[in-house]
């Protein structure tokens, strides 16, 4: 078994324990405020118990009127696993009041510990499904790409956690940026697309796609797997992000972001 192939039926926590995480979590997104890792409480908690609480998460936002647009896989570049010390991707999903336009304000009294990360982003235009999407399924199933920051933020103290905690955080989603330029990915070569991340001006990160997964493409297809082992395919007309090319990098009040994408043009937003 390779270590995307977790037991999708090994679970420990009961449908009410599930309800009761997914709320602690809500409740933290809505207030900005840390939680203890949730593991503390229920250290038998497994993946599948994440995604089931990650699930019941998503079907109460999407009962409130939030609409899913897509989803993010994240975890799924050396210097993210590195910096994490969480070896293996997580997926979290995309409602549309996470989404902010292009040169956007951020208000970071919204968010805890907020940081930044440059991703490929895909819009899809087939449904994919797993269990055995390819790089090559995911890329005749793309409409466009186009360049993103993701925003993400962690509900955790010190932005710490494990592997069933971030996922019951649906992966410490937040807000994210998509702007720059739409391309055709057969036009592009995803694996050499260079990124340089500015923060007030200066260089902060740098970086090329290839670090994630060795083709961004190879995380949509891995996302598509795990959405296979929670029931879910990906519907077409998703919007979907990669992962973090490089590091995250931290955020505060006054930062001016900007990201810079060979061939995909820039992304760029204000924290205040
Ligand atoms: O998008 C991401 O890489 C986030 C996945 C969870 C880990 C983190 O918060 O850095
Ligand atoms: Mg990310």
């Amino acid at each position: 078994m390779n270590q995307f192939q977790t037991p999708a039926k090994m679970q420990t926590l009961t449908d009410a324990e599930v309800c009761l995480i997914a709320e602690r979590v809500a409740d933290a997104h809505t207030r900005h405020q840390v939680i203890p890792l949730l593991t503390e409480e229920f250290p038998a908690m497994t993946v599948a118990d994440a995604y089931n609480v990650q699930n019941a998460l998503r079907r109460s936002w999407v009962a409130r009127g939030n609409r899913l647009i897509g989803w993010k896989i994240g975890l799924t570049s050396k210097a993210k696993m590195l910096q994490m010390k969480v070896y293996e991707p997580a997926i979290g999903f995309l409602t549309h009041d996470m989404s902010r336009p292009e040169n956007a304000t951020i208000l970071t009294a919204e968010l805890i510990h907020p940081r930044v990360e440059c991703e490929v982003a895909f819009v899809t235009n087939k449904t994919l499904r797993g269990p055995d999407c390819t790089r090559e399924d995911v890329l005749a199933a793309t409409d466009f790409v186009l360049p993103a920051v993701e925003i993400i933020d962690s509900r955790f103290a010190a932005y710490k956690f494990d592997l069933p905690s971030v996922i019951a955080d649906n992966s410490s989603s937040a807000r994210f940026v998509a702007g720059g330029r739409a391309r055709y990915a057969q036009d592009l070569d995803l694996r050499t697309l260079g990124v340089v991340m500015e923060i007030n001006g200066e260089i902060v990160a740098t970086g090329a796609a290839a670090a994630v997964l060795d083709h961004p493409a190879e995380a949509i297809a891995r996302l598509v797997n795990i959405l296979h082992t929670q029931g879910e395919e990906l519907a077409s007309g998703s919007f979907v992000m990669s992962g973090g090319i490089t590091e995250a990098i931290a955020v505060k009040v006054g930062d001016h972001v900007v990201a810079r994408f060979q061939e995909l043009g820039s992304v760029s937003m204000r924290f205040i």
